[in-house]
This record gives structure tokens, C-alpha cells and sequence, in this order.
């Protein structure tokens, strides 16, 4: 869906989720600022039991003069109720009936049905999803400085502080929102309450520890989930504890941060299996955060919840194998020889981006590195829109250039971004990798985590199914990668 497809409507409401936070706040005002734009007429709403009362929420509503309504029933029909970070039909917004639904929401949801639903679970808020649906609308949010402070508030609170963020265009808005300086630290330090701090002392004192695999889950009431990050980053302290999970009931489901203090365990990994098929979870190696949906797990309940988690916890743990590429030897009676194909990839010599000596970060799908721009380095991309640096006589030696843009295929196109914030995106040209390289390779039985000889701290996750590769030249070069991509890549000689 895009904001444009709202258009056709003239009478629309937009309509937070009950027990409101600052991002769902944040997103239903981001949709209200482009459609008071276009003239329309549209209300922004919340419902449920309570008015909002706690005070950052007024200090937002307040300071950025956010026209929100509390409204128990809907007069009328309107013709179009938009739903902003949830979804119309779920338990945790009150139904009213509209002529026609839309909703943007980053929640993993059964009801993803219809055109006008726009829901994208790796996002870490909806607030990141609605800078980037009003930037493609042609609405410049970040010169009003208002709805850039909602939005980047409404990021900060989802993610702990940040700590959580995970998808490029949630680093975007966190990087480039021009939000009020001023307001932000009475924002954040006026989220507790003295009954939340209780919440807090409660969670510690009901600790679930695992002491064979030395990790941890607890429960809160239910509390502002920024809470969770505080009680978490205590926990994780304890000398027996490595890895931490807390968790909350909020509205529609479970929020949980997950901390993690060891290079064996990566805490956006496992909030990804903690909440697979029942959510979306996302984040960093030390840090994760993620969403279980009461749609999909309804008989969750407070007094079920730690045992739930510590159950997929301790799967998790008993999982995968550990491969260090500093003692692996090939196992040749299991591995076969296979012979890498020719290859498309798209290019560009980093100081055809921004001028010679220029600190660059590069921004994909996976994650941001840096670079100095020389014509010594060679940005690459495949075609899923990872992007990695390579120095200008690798390249020389591996691919010929050859005509045409390359076309990446990806929810984020790599952008490059100088020390002055400014941001671009990336026009790769087509290359071809000579192939001929020969590896031995074996499909992986279990899951599996590898250290490889470059990187001894952090491991890279090998699902089963995906392939474990070594290099005929050098056997203790070894990686990982994923089925498809292998099927692509290699053939058996
Ligand atoms: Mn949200």
C-alpha cells in the first residue's frame, strides 16, 4: 500500500491501538500530517478502557501539539479507518466499523489480507515505516520538526533506547530524524512510575535460571516495556548469568528484550527463534528485542509465559553445533568438490560515490560498515542487496566489467552516507566474476554456528540445509551459505 492509495477517501479516521504508546502515537500522527495536507477531513483516535495518563505520553501530546482524540464510540461511519502500529479486528484495538480498513503496522499478523495493509515485521517500529511511506509520498517529514521528534520518539521507545534497532531504515531514522534536542531528555526521564520501579523489583525477585545452560527469563506486569531493557541490563550481571530474557504483556501481545554477554550466543539470533512463527524479533549480537502476537499464542498467560520461553530457549541452546575454522580440517568422506559459475554483480569504486579520503558508511540490509573512499576500494553488491567492500586488485583479479546497472532486488537499496549525513543511493554497474573456483561443500544436518578465521568473536548462523563451504585453495577458509544462494553460485563438478 501506499499513502497516495488513501487519497481516494475524504472521510477518514485514524485510529491508534488501546493502551497507546509513543510509536503508535508517532505513526497515527505521521498519517494524519499527510492527509491534513491533501485536504482531507480526518480525525486521529484512540480508544479502550483508560484515557492515556502516563506522563511522557502527555509531555508528547502536549509539547508537540498532537491533535489526538479519546473517543469510546464512533459516532458515524467514516469512510476509511486507518490503523496505525496494529491492526482493525485485533484484541488490542477497540472495533469500529468503517466503510474500508487500512492499517500500517510492523507486527507479525494473521490478518494480513488485505491491499490496503501495509505490514512489514522486520521494521523495529512503525514509526521507521511511516518515514519511509511518506518519504515515497513526497512528504518531507524531517523539515517539520514536530512530527520528526514523534517519529524518532516513537522508534526510541520501541527499541530500548535504540539499543534494538535492526532493519537500515530504522538506523535512517535514527541517524537522520531533526528532532527537538530539548524535549527529548523530558521524554526519557519521565517514563517511570514509582509502581512501575516496583514492577521492576518484582521481575528480580521471580528469576527463572537455568543453571546448566546459565541463562535466565522473568516475567513483569504489565509495565511500560522500556522497563524490560532496564531490568534486563541488571540481570545480566549476575556472575552466573550469560544470557537474559524479560518479557511483558502489552497490547496485543508479549514484548521481550533479550541480552546476551558471550560470543556462543547472539541475542538478535535468538530473539528471532524465541519468536518464529508467533512474531518477529530483531536487534544486535548483544542486544535484542522482539514480539510475540496473542492472535497467534493465545494461550499464553502470565503464569505460562516463563516456561513457554524458557522451553524455546533451551531448544535453542541444544540446537546447533559450534565449528571453529581455527581447528576444523575438510572432512573429505563427507564433502564434495563443486565449481563456482560465473556471476553478475553489481559495482562501484567507492570514490565514484563521494570524492577521495571521505569516511563512507555504507548502509544495507545487513548492517552498516565503513570505508574510506579511494580507488583502491571496490563497493560490491549481490542481488539481495548485501553490499561488502573488496580492494580494487581483488577485484581485478576475480571479475571483468561489463555493461548495464545492476538491479537489486531488496526491501532496502544500499545507500552510502559521508561524515556530513548526507545520504545516497547507490548505482552499482554489472560485473562478472570469472568463476572456475573450485570448494569443498557439504549440506549442513543440524544448525550451526561458525567462527571463521577472520572473525573469531563473532560467529556467522548456519541453518540446516544451508551449506558449509571450504575452499579447495585454502581449506581453512571456510563460511557459510544458505541453500538457494549456494544452488545459484556453485554446481557439482
Ligand atoms: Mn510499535
Amino acid at each position: 500500500m501506499k499513502l497516495m492509495d488513501l487519497l481516494v477517501y475524504n472521510d477518514i479516521v485514524i485510529q491508534c491501538h488501546d493502551y497507546p504508546d509513543p510509536d503508535t502515537i508517532a505513526s497515527g500522527y505521521g498519517i494524519y500530517c499527510f492527509l491534513k495536507q491533501h485536504g482531507k477531513k480526518v480525525r486521529l483516535i484512540y480508544s479502550g478502557p483508560n484515557e492515556i495518563r502516563k506522563p511522557n505520553l502527555l509531555i508528547m501530546i502536549d509539547r508537540l501539539g498532537i491533535p489526538i482524540e479519546y473517543v469510546t464510540e464512533l459516532k458515524y461511519t467514516p469512510e476509511l479507518l486507518v490503523t496505525a502500529d496494529c491492526i482493525h479486528g485485533e484484541t488490542n484495538v477497540t472495533d469500529f466499523s468503517a466503510c474500508v480498513y487500512a492499517a500500517v503496522d510492523h507486527h507479525v499478523s494473521v490478518r494480513n489480507c488485505s491491499e490496503l495493509y501495509e505490514i512489514r515485521p522486520e521494521y523495529a517500529s512503525c514509526s521507521s515505516i511511516i518515514a519511509v511511506m511518506l518519504r515515497e509520498s513526497g512528504f518531507d517529514w524531517n523539515s517539520d520538526e514536530v512530527l520528526a521528534t514523534a517519529l524518532y520518539y516513537g522508534l526510541y521507545t520501541d527499541t530500548n533506547s535504540m539499543s534494538e534497532v535492526s532493519h537500515p531504515s530504522d538506523r535512517d531514522l535514527r541517524d537522520f530524524a531533526c528532532y527537538k534536542k530539548d524535549l527529548l531528555p523530558l521524554l526519557t526521564n519521565s517514563v517511570l512510575s514509582l509502581s512501575e520501579i516496583q514492577i521492576a523489583g518484582d521481575a528480580l525477585n521471580s528469576i527463572n535460571n537455568d543453571q546448566e545452560h546459565h541463562f535466565a527469563v522473568t516475567c513483569a506486569k504489565r509495565c511500560d516495556p522500556n522497563i524490560l531493557g532496564y531490568v534486563n541490563d541488571l540481570i545480566l550481571q549476575v556472575d552466573t548469568i550469560d544470557v537474559s530474557i524479560v518479557c511483558c504483556f502489552i497490547s496485543g501481545g508479549i514484548k521481550i528484550s533479550v541480552r546476551s554477554c558471550i560470543n556462543d550466543i547472539n541475542a538478535m539470533e535468538l530473539s528471532k527463534f524465541v519468536t518464529d512463527g508467533i512474531g518477529s524479533g530483531g536487534g544486535h549480537r548483544q542486544k535484542a528485542g522482539g514480539f510475540i502476537s496473542s492472535d497467534k499464542m493465545p494461550d499464553l498467560k502470565p503464569d505460562n509465559i516463563v516456561e513457554f520461553i524458557s522451553g524455546r530457549v533451551r531448544t535453542y541452546y541444544e540446537s546447533f553445533d559450534i565449528i571453529r575454522a581455527e581447528t576444523y580440517t575438510v572432512e573429505h568422506d563427507k564433502m564434495k568438490i563443486y565449481v563456482k559459475k560465473p556471476q553478475i554483480m553489481g559495482f562501484v569504486q567507492s570514490n565514484m560515490i563521494f570524492e577521495d579520503d571521505t569516511v563512507i558508511r555504507i548502509r544495507s540490509v545487513e548492517a552498516d560498515f565503513e570505508v574510506c573512499a579511494s580507488s583502491d576500494v571496490v563497493i560490491m553488491a549481490d542481488s539481495r542487496g548485501s553490499a561488502y567492500p573488496i580492494s580494487r586488485a581483488k577485484f581485478d583479479s576475480t571479475y571483468e566489467e561489463c555493461e548495464g546497472v545492476f538491479d537489486v532486488r531488496s526491501d532496502y537499496h544500499p545507500h552510502a552516507i559521508s561524515t556530513e549525513k548526507e545520504s545516497q543511493r547507490l548505482i552499482f554497474s554489472c560485473c562478472r566474476s570469472r568463476g572456475g573456483a573450485k570448494v569443498y561443500a557439504r549440506r549442513l544436518e543440524r544448525n550451526t554456528k561458525l567462527f571463521t578465521i577472520w572473525n573469531k568473536r563473532h560467529y556467522i548462523s548456519g541453518m540446516s540445509g544451508d551449506y558449509l563451504i571450504a575452499r579447495m585453495d585454502d581449506p581453512g577458509d571456510i563460511y557459510i551459505i544458505d541453500c538457494e544462494r549456494f544452488n545459484e553460485i556453485y554446481k557439482e563438478q
